[in-house]
């Protein structure tokens, strides 16, 4: 994830002053605001970094914290490390910067503990957090932190609480970098190429280009002479990766308001339990656009969820609108309503693979090969496939903010060459977008980057309708129905 430090160049000066290093560049390890105030996330992502800062907005607009001389740790006890200190960088939102050094009780600096977030000093000084508070993105959270200072640190100066933070433990983020080399700095490259400009696929961010792009997919009418009057785009990957909302957002964009016929949500197991095939009416009670939209249940792991042994019916285009998926009995011959005459119009044309943006780098082995495999099977059958890569907005701070950043953020550009490269599938294929999910207006960037990626979609179903044009008018669609 490319988190956004909250951290300014001025603090960033103050700590380089107090730390003796003005070369000290700050990488940000873990953000509590975005990934939770969770001791485990925290233990997980900082432990053995070496030297950290520990720094926590408030409420009230104090900016405070502490550097940690020595590593953290899960498992131990308390920590001799003097080079230690607390700081104040901010009261009431002016920089107002102090230090309270370790000149206490030295054998209690640190203490390295698997339920505490960071936590410096004998009288609890400074605990940055226990327990688990969910992120909480902008609002306020109490996550039980602590700043009884002058146990440890600050002895004698006549300082508490108050001096500290203001008497307010009530966040609005915490934030935990390590000390690197200012130039090594993660984000910076990110920054810089932000500010660069560089684009890695040209988009025109515009009312028109939305219109048009809109207009475009609406006109496309499958090639001719095939008797295909929709092109069928089948949507699969695990469960939560998008694929409902895909079509919600979709469908939205002619409907004029944030639609979500199709139920999308966040639960372990698929919501989606029944093949849907969607289409899009170009305007209400209108007609429908040549492309249907075929929803399917998420893969997840084991033997929950879409079996691949039912890929091969989908493909060909076997399988009945409104099939309940069922993980005891495979689609089959005798499924109800099964298509024995399946033609070019019923079979899949494009594979479109929804992948979550977020996941890609965690995603468990089995779950990438099931992805793999439907890629392979498609392909054995010529069907072309995408990768939609959803929900960028969580992926990439600086995306969430501005969405027509999405093609110079280098965290994007990495996760679509990652996919590219685990898939074997070429980088033009992978669509980042952004589905609608809490928004309750349109968005015409939103609507670019869905329609763009659709309209590519549509481009490549027709390319392979042209490739199977003569098999078609042969009748022999015998050799294109290989049940592996
Ligand atoms: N922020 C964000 N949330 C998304 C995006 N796409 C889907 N979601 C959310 O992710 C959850 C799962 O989406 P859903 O479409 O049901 O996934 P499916 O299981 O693949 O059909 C829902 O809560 C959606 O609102 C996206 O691009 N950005
Ligand atoms: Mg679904």
């Amino acid at each position: 994830m490319a988190l956004r430090k909250r951290m300014t160049e001025q603090d960033e000066d103050q700590l380089r002053e107090w730390l003796g290093k003005p070369d000290a560049g700050f990488e940000l390890l873990f953000k509590a605001s975005t990934q939770g105030y969770n001791p485990a996330t925290f233990h997980q992502l900082c432990d053995n970094k070496g030297p950290t800062v520990t720094v926590a907005y408030n409420a009230i607009g104090w900016v405070f914290g502490g550097y940690a001389s020595q590593s953290w740790a899960s498992q131990g006890d308390w920590v001799q490390a003097p080079d230690s200190f607390l700081f104040r960088l901010s009261n009431a939102n002016k920089f107002d910067p102090l230090k309270f050094p370790a000149n206490g009780n030295m054998a209690h600096c640190l203490y390295n503990h698997q339920g505490y977030g960071p936590m410096f000093g004998a009288g609890h000084d400074f605990l940055a957090f226990t327990g688990t508070s969910p992120a909480n993105n902008g609002n306020f959270v109490s996550a039980n932190g602590q700043g009884n200072i002058g146990n440890t640190y600050g002895v004698g100066m006549g300082h508490n609480i108050n001096s500290f933070c203001g008497g307010n433990l009530t966040y609005l983020d915490v934030e935990v970098y390590s000390i690197g080399k200012r130039e090594a700095k993660e984000e910076s490259i990110e920054n810089k190429m932000l500010q660069e400009g560089k684009e890695w696929r040209k988009v025109h961010w515009s009312d028109e280009e939305r219109e048009r792009l809109k207009q475009q997919v609406a006109g496309y009418k499958p090639r001719p002479g095939m008797s295909v009057s929709q092109v069928n785009v089948l949507l699969v990957g695990q469960v939560g990766s998008g694929k409902s909302s895909f079509f919600n957002t979709i469908n939205s964009i002619y409907k004029g308001r944030v639609s979500s016929q199709a139920m999308a949500g966040s639960q372990p197991h698929s919501l989606t339990t029944r093949y849907r095939t969607y289409e899009v009416r170009g305007e209400r009670g209108g007609e429908t656009l040549c492309f249907r939209l075929c929803d399917t249940m998420g893969l997840e792991d084991a033997n929950t969820g879409l079996d691949l042994d039912d890929l091969p019916y989908l493909l060909d285009g076997n399988v009945p609108d409104r099939y309940q998926f069922n993980a005891a009995v495979n689609i089959s011959p005798a499924t109800p309503g099964f298509k024995n005459m399946a033609g070019m119009k019923d079979r899949t044309h494009c594979v479109a693979l929804a992948l979550d943006t977020c996941n890609i780098s965690v995603m468990p082995q089995g779950a990438m090969d099931k992805i793999k495999t439907i890629y392979n099977k498609a392909l054995k059958r010529g069907i072309p496939s995408v990768v939609l890569l959803t929900k960028v907005d969580k992926a990439c701070e600086f995306v969430a903010d501005d969405l027509t950043l999405v093609y110079r953020s280098r965290f994007i550009l990495e996760k679509v060459q990652e996919v590219s490269e685990k898939l074997g599938l070429p980088e033009y294929h992978i669509f980042p977008v952004q589905n609608y999910s809490k928004q309750t207006c349109l968005d015409n960037q939103i609507d670019i980057l869905a329609l763009s990626a659709l309209a590519q979609i549509l481009g490549f179903a027709d390319d392979y309708l042209d490739e199977h044009y003569e098999a078609l008018a042969t009748e022999n669609l015998e050799k294109l129905n290989v049940k592996e």
